[in-house]
């Protein structure tokens, strides 16, 4: 796969970074980014080229995400990871409450959707919720625009869903996709691809890097044969950028993204700053500025809905995660508490 070498620079390492590494580190440890993670093992790439590394008891695989930045030692240990710029995560799918990275340390966000059925304003609310919460910079990417009259209505219906939204149309199989993207790509940033199974991300991180990916046969009655993405991956794009390709995702479930919210519905929420009562839930209230700039034909009945539907999902999971955390918490404390009675017990002995 990479045979070659990079620079700690190309490979997006700066200040943010350095600065988190004592003298001692700087001698005998060597920073790698993590291109890919399989359930034991991360890959890492670091001035040296790439290569396999374990994680350091307790830490396990789940720790780190793609993107991440990563001490290694001479033995092949991923000693420390390095706080990242930002990471990106959703609450995992399941009834188990946890967090499972997306990917970390990326400069801008494409959400990718196609110009077809899979089209949802509201799943694109919540990935640009996910990436503002994150503080990363998110353009919308539809595809498949050659094989929709209308793909200007669908860009059309994008480009309200967030303040100074970049919407872009194009077809990922064409050639001129490169150019299209390329003002994101520059040497040594990172951007991540989200979106659901079969829009097409494999076929854009195909384009920008070149190389051969693969991607999914057109969808059909019988399944077999498709080559959906399972993992996630960083590949090196032939602009010198990085990106990271990510599988289909059925859900992405928010949590603790209360800011990211509010920076998608901003309109909502300059409207309820307005409201005659502070606590106004934008019902039946009199002097609500909601409900009277949706009377006016300013704010869709629509969007409110979701916006509410949002709201509620990440208070509900964002409390979850936080229960869960606690009864960690507690069980590690415990578990530190039988061990020191132990070592009491067996200095007494
Ligand atoms: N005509 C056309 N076909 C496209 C376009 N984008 C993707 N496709 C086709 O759609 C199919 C699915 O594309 P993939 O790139 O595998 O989709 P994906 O998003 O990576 O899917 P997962 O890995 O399952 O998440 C492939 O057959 C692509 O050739 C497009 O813009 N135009
Ligand atoms: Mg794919």
């Amino acid at each position: 796969m990479y045979t070659q070498s990079y620079s700690l620079a190309e490979l997006g390492f700066s200040a943010h970074f350095s600065t988190q590494l004592s003298l001692d580190e700087f001698d005998t440890l060597h920073p790698c980014r993590l291109f890919g993670l399989s359930r034991d093992r991360l890959l890492a790439c670091g001035e040296s080229g790439l290569r396999p590394l374990i994680p350091v008891p307790p830490a396990n695989t789940g720790d780190f995400a793609v993107g991440d930045w990563v001490l290694a030692d001479a033995t092949g240990r991923a000693v420390r990871r390095l706080t990242p710029i930002n990471t990106l995560s959703r609450r995992a799918a399941g009834t188990h409450a946890a967090t499972q990275h997306i990917a970390a340390n990326v400069d801008t966000l494409f959400v990718v959707s196609s110009c077809n059925a899979d089209f949802s304003v509201a799943r694109l609310e919540r990935y640009l919720a996910l990436a503002r919460q994150a503080d990363v910079n998110p353009v919308v990417v539809l595809t498949k625009a050659d094989l929709c009259a209308t793909a200007a209505d669908f860009a059309a219906q994008s480009e309200p869903l967030m303040p100074q939204l970049t919407v872009l149309t194009l077809d990922a199989t064409a050639p001129q996709a490169l150019n299209t993207l390329q003002p994101w790509c520059g040497t040594g940033q990172t951007i991540a691809l989200v979106g659901s199974s079969g829009v097409g991300k494999t076929t854009l991180m195909n384009a920008l890097t070149g190389a051969a990916g693969a991607t999914q046969a057109a969808r059909d009655d019988d399944d077999k044969g498709r080559h959906t993405t399972t993992a996630r991956e960083m590949r090196r794009t032939v602009s010198g950028a990085w990106l990271i390709d990510t599988p289909g995702m059925r859900a992405l479930r928010l949590h603790d993204s209360r800011d990211g919210l509010a920076a998608v519905f901003a309109d909502i929420h300059a409207l309820a700053a307005a409201c005659r009562f502070s606590d106004c839930a934008h019902d039946t209230e009199p002097g609500c500025a909601v409900q009277a700039a949706i009377a006016a034909g300013e704010l869709a009945e629509e969007r409110l809905q979701r916006w509410r539907k949002l709201q509620r999902e990440e208070r509900h999971n964002s409390e979850t995660l936080a229960e869960s955390r606690a009864r960690d918490r507690q069980f590690g404390k415990y578990v530190q508490r039988v061990q020191a009675e132990h070592n009491a017990r067996k200095g007494r002995s």
